[in-house]
């Protein structure tokens, strides 16, 4: 089953939207495998935002994800990635269509309230960022025959 590592990031969780976010992503039917709340500190944020390094943006961004708590949380499902992505919305919230969870609560590219992989790769690499040595479980809904066909 494909996986996907999601974060609630600072902005949401000070706005009191952790929850919003989690419950879209697992009404949609993603089953949620691993969840985490956990201080971001430099070296972690460096290493997630790696591709980044050296951006104009780059500063402001580890500034941001290390400003608060987040909720780390693995996703499973048909398609996980892309599902997860389609719900978040585009990065810039103000480009993100209504009914997403960027295009309905957010207006800013560095308030963008949550984080999706880009990739089934990616993901991985990502867990195994936030999930070292914290458990991800693999386990069997009784309701996922009627979410996965
Ligand atoms: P994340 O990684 O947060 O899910 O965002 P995306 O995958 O949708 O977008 P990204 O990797 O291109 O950007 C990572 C992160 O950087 C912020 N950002 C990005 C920013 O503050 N200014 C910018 O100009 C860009 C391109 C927003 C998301």
């Amino acid at each position: 089953m494909e996986r996907t590592l999601i974060l609630v990031k600072p902005d949401a969780m000070q706005r009191g939207l952790a929850f919003e976010v989690l419950g879209r992503l697992e009404r949609r039917g993603l089953r949620l495998a691993g969840l985490r709340l956990l201080q971001v500190d430099e070296a972690m944020a460096k290493r997630h935002y790696a591709e980044h390094e050296g951006k104009p943006f780059f500063a402001g961004l580890v500034d941001y994800i290390t400003s608060a708590p987040i909720i780390a949380a693995v996703f499973e499902g048909t398609g996980a990635v892309e599902a997860a992505r389609q719900t978040m919305g585009a990065t810039k919230p103000t480009a993100a269509a209504p009914g997403t969870i960027r295009g309905d609560l957010g207006l800013e590219i560095g308030r963008n309230l949550v984080h999706g992989s880009d990739s089934p790769q990616n993901a991985e690499r990502e867990i195994a960022i936030f999930f070292e040595g914290h458990p991800v479980i693999d386990w069997r809904r009784d309701t996922d025959r009627w979410v996965f066909e």
